[in-house]
């Protein structure tokens, strides 16, 4: 029985980088969740009897909004949802199940790396039928629409048992539980040399993979201990927990410290890797070094031709602005395309739809391909442990023989977080109106050579991007980026993404830290950080 549902607008549904992100009280709030689906469906049309993939991260309120998704969908006139076994869904293997089944889109629930809980975050995101995040001109319609909304669609009736897998029918709509990891696990095995990395693992390999009590534990499991024989206890954290077992379940160096010490320890595997909260994220540190996802995305990209699934070469490679330069390098020797995006998997969406880029990066762990439209973390760790198999070679080996060749960006982003909102607009306002009397500037040793606020030309559906991040770049290849984050929901985030080159052969062996010291340093003063947000120091390094 469909009901339809009267109801007043929220003020607080804009989504951001990755869809609506907000605290779970928020999502709680009687007609919240309701509100943002029915504008999602609202912006959209021909959904008619078409299919629609559901899924989230496992963390608190996702089977409860889960439910209301279902309800929603078949109020609206979807055929059909297809949602994971107890809710469950990485994002890439969302973005996989709506290409398969040629669904119309998804609807994933998630809030990535943030913490979960009752009083962690929670979040909605709408997914096209390419399997990639709604672009601008979608998720812009969604807004205004949460503004004028007036009422909803739903049909009434118990909950369903998402953990039964199996077909039902919800009204007259069909609902298909399926297992989360089968057509995952199939692409894989369709990009990867699983014999020669299976080989590898017999051959003695160790790797340890830390899950976070995030949705990747079950996909983790399944493909490197149970296909790939890496041997029980490769996956640690591998049960997904609706708070995340209290952490934080972001793979960088301050919330998979566990990992990283494990991997500078002396009895360190050869391999470590993380993935974030829903699965599209990826920390890579071999033994006894730490791969900055930069770099991480220009290996990868240098060595896809090792996989199977890439064995053709790639045609290009997209970044994200404050990405590391390093991929560029790649590029531009292969005589491929390179391409800089802004920050957001959205934006990769129409390179890899044209056929334009094979494999996208940002510098915030996330790399992915053309195989799905989401950046995939497990996917990451495979081509690794590929090219590992293929080359024969450590990670530090590999690493050393790619600056070598390419020379090394050394890298680093600063941010500070939950920063008063004011101070941080201020701050980006009034460095913002600096920047034209930057260039031909010097700083020390350092001497601007432009300085601009990002904005960015979409070459495939000509769409425009403005204030994407204020870029300061300097004569010696040296950059200093400027940001404010999107994904937060307590008061603001600054990043600050600061990169300097080295062409070698000399200086590939530095620390990062003391490269950057200069450039460190100008960052806070040239924009004045203490001033602005009241810190002196970032409160993550990545
Ligand atoms: C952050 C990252 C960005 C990433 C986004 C979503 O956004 O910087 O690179 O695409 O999170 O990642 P922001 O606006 O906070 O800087 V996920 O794993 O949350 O889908
Ligand atoms: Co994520």
């Amino acid at each position: 029985m469909i009901k339809t549902v009267a109801t007043t607008p929220f003020a607080d549904q804009k989504p951001g980088t990755s869809g609506l992100r907000k605290k779970v009280p928020v999502f709680q709030q009687p007609r919240y969740v309701e509100n943002f689906v029915q504008s999602v469906f609202d912006s959209l049309s021909g959904f008619e009897g078409q299919a629609l993939v559901v899924g989230g991260d496992g963390r608190y309120f996702n089977r409860e909004a889960i439910q209301i998704v279902i309800r929603l969908a078949a109020a609206n006139g979807f055929g059909q949802v297809i949602v994971g076994q107890g809710g469950i869904l990485s994002t890439p293997a969302a973005s996989n199940l709506i290409r398969q089944r040629k669904a119309f889109g998804g609807i994933i629930l998630s809030a990535s790396h943030n913490p979960g809980g009752p009083d962690g975050d929670f979040g909605i995101k709408y997914n096209a039928g390419n399997g990639g995040p709604a672009p601008e001109k979608i998720t812009d319609a969604v807004f205004a629409r949460t503004k004028t909304i007036t009422e909803y669609k739903t049909v009434l009736g118990p909950d369903v048992d998402l953990d039964r897998l199996g077909t039902l029918h919800v009204g007259s709509m069909r609902l298909e539980i399926v297992d989360p990891v089968t057509d995952y696990l199939a692409l894989m095995e369709t990009l990867f040399d699983f014999g020669a990395i299976r080989a590898m693992f017999a051959g003695g390999f160790r790797m340890t993979f830390d899950a976070m009590s995030a949705v990747t534990g079950p996909y983790a499991t399944k493909i490197l201990e149970e296909v790939l024989g890496a041997g029980a206890g490769t996956v640690i954290n591998g049960t997904p927990l609706p708070d995340f077992g209290g952490h934080h379940p972001d793979p960088n160096l301050v919330h998979a410290k566990v990992i990283y010490d494990l991997a500078m320890s002396a009895d360190a595997p050869d391999f470590c890797a993380a993935s974030d909260g829903d699965g599209d994220r990826n920390l890579i540190i071999g033994r006894g070094m730490f791969v900055t996802p930069s770099d991480s995305l220009a290996v990868l990209a240098a060595n896809a031709h090792l996989a199977p699934g890439y064995a053709s070469g790639i045609v290009g490679i997209a970044r994200s602005m404050p990405t590391s330069r390093a991929a560029d390098r790649v590029a531009e020797k292969r005589g491929i395309g390179c391409y800089e995006t802004p920050t957001g998997w959205k934006f990769f969406g129409n390179l890899l739809d044209a056929g334009k880029a094979t494999i996208c990066g940002e510098e915030s762990a996330g790399t992915g391909s053309n195989h799905v439209r989401e950046k995939d973390g497990l996917w990451a760790v495979l081509l690794w442990l590929n090219i590992l198999a293929a080359r024969r070679q450590s990670v530090v080996d590999i690493m050393r023989d790619h600056w070598a060749t390419y020379g090394r960006n050394y890298y680093a982003r600063h941010d500070y977080e939950e920063v008063p909102a004011e101070g941080a607009n201020t701050l980006v306002t009034l460095l913002r109106d600096k920047l034209p009397g930057l260039p031909g500037r010097q700083f020390g040793t350092l001497t601007v050579a432009e300085a601009d606020d990002f904005a960015y030309h979409d070459p495939i559906d000509g769409s425009d991007s403005a204030h994407q991040g204020l870029r300061v770049m300097f004569t010696d290849g040296s950059r200093i980026v400027y940001r404010l984050s999107g994904t937060g929901t307590a008061g603001a985030t600054l990043r600050v993404y600061i990169e300097t080159f080295e062409p070698g052969p000399e200086r590939l062996d530095r620390d990062t830290g003391e490269a950057l010291t200069a450039l460190i340093d100008l960052s806070r003063s040239l924009a004045d950080i203490e001033k602005h947000t009241g810190r002196r120091e970032p409160s993550v390094i990545t």
